[in-house]
């Protein structure tokens, strides 16, 4: 089956729980283009039942590491997972990020756990969009909990980590120095802090540190406030405490119409960012042949200024 390369053949195989479908429907979304667009099409009517948690945080955090904890402790409920690790530093297509591998590698022969590497294509734009669309096969092939793992670093990555409904920004003892991490973003976007590598000193610091954060925040009166747990990863001490404050978030998401009013920020962003790179498409497409060199010769030689230029290559097109 999985041999295939037509996507509603695919899609059937991974809907039964095909593995190498479920792989080869992730590499056609990850390369993007009209590929990607058959998937999602094909896909969407049946998204829309899984829950979505992140996990970010500075490069080395333990994400990785607390990600397969966290796998750990929801088998042994009985809980299926996917996850989606995604690489923002490797430009290679289907790139697996070997420390991922090795860490996770516990839960690789468990049907019940499916963990996919993502990388970027390259460009960020292709990763805010690859995303979403990994994600929504994943939950229209019938996962219920997906777990998205980000490095927390530049603006885009944060803002790609902060579409889960869930954030879960992991810290370590000592943050408060680090200069790694995006940290007003981080605050913008936790709804659960974790202090990871709590067998380390400075647990306390960091706690009131993350504390005093919150309180300068300006949250809403009744809103949530983000819950500061404590994790030894490496262990797995602290994780069952982690995934209850998961589980209280999401009820409260639920019962207080966040989460709707989440998912609808979310998909109209989607949207624009897909009518945006339309129109960047279309704009390579005009932007070239006989009128167009004409209309930059013009501007070259100083006749026309740029902006008339480009309302001239517009007319008629917007
Ligand atoms: N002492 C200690 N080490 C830990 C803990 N959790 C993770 N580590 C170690 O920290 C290192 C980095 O862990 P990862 O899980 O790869 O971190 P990550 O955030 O996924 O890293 P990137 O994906 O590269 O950004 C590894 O050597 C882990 O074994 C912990 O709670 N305590
Ligand atoms: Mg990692």
């Amino acid at each position: 089956m999985a041999r295939s390369t037509d996507p509603n053949t695919l899609f059937q195989a991974a809907r039964s729980g095909d593995r190498g479908a479920i792989a080869r429907l992730l590499s056609i979304v990850e390369r993007g283009g009209e590929g990607s667009r058959r998937v999602g099409r094909i896909a969407y009517p049946h998204s829309g039942g899984a829950y979505t948690v992140g996990m970010t945080g500075a490069p080395g955090a333990g994400k990785s590491t607390l990600t397969s904890a966290v796998i750990g402790h929801l088998r042994a409920l009985a809980i299926e997972v996917a996850v989606l690790a995604i690489d923002p530093s490797s430009p290679f297509t289907g790139g697996a990020i070997l420390g991922d591998r090795v860490r996770m590698q516990d839960h690789a022969t468990d049907p019940g756990v499916f963990i996919r590497s993502m990388a970027t294509r390259g460009h960020l734009g292709g990763l805010s969009l690859a995303t979403p669309e990994a994600v929504r096969l994943l939950d229209a092939i019938g996962r219920r909990w997906i777990l998205i793992e980000t490095v927390g670093v530049g603006q885009v990555e944060v803002e790609i980590a902060g579409k889960a409904d869930t954030t879960i920004v992991v810290v370590n003892p000592g943050w408060g120095d680090s200069v790694q991490a995006n940290k007003a973003g981080l605050m913008e976007i936790a709804d659960v802090f974790v202090i990871n590598k709590s067998d380390r000193k400075g647990v306390d610091e960091t706690r009131r540190d993350l504390e005093q954060m919150l309180d300068l925040s300006d949250l809403p009166h009744d809103a949530w406030r983000p819950p500061i747990l404590a994790t030894v990863g490496t262990t797995g001490s602290g994780v069952p405490a982690l995934w209850d404050a998961v589980l209280a978030h999401r009820a409260h998401a639920e019962t207080s119409g966040v989460l709707d009013q989440r998912r609808a920020y979310r998909a109209g962003e989607e949207l624009r960012e897909i009518v945006a790179n339309r129109l960047r498409e279309r704009a390579r497409q005009i932007c070239t042949g006989e009128r167009w060199d004409g209309l930059t010769e013009d501007v070259v030689a100083h006749r026309n200024d740029p902006w008339s230029a480009a309302d001239a290559m517009l007319d008629g097109v917007l």
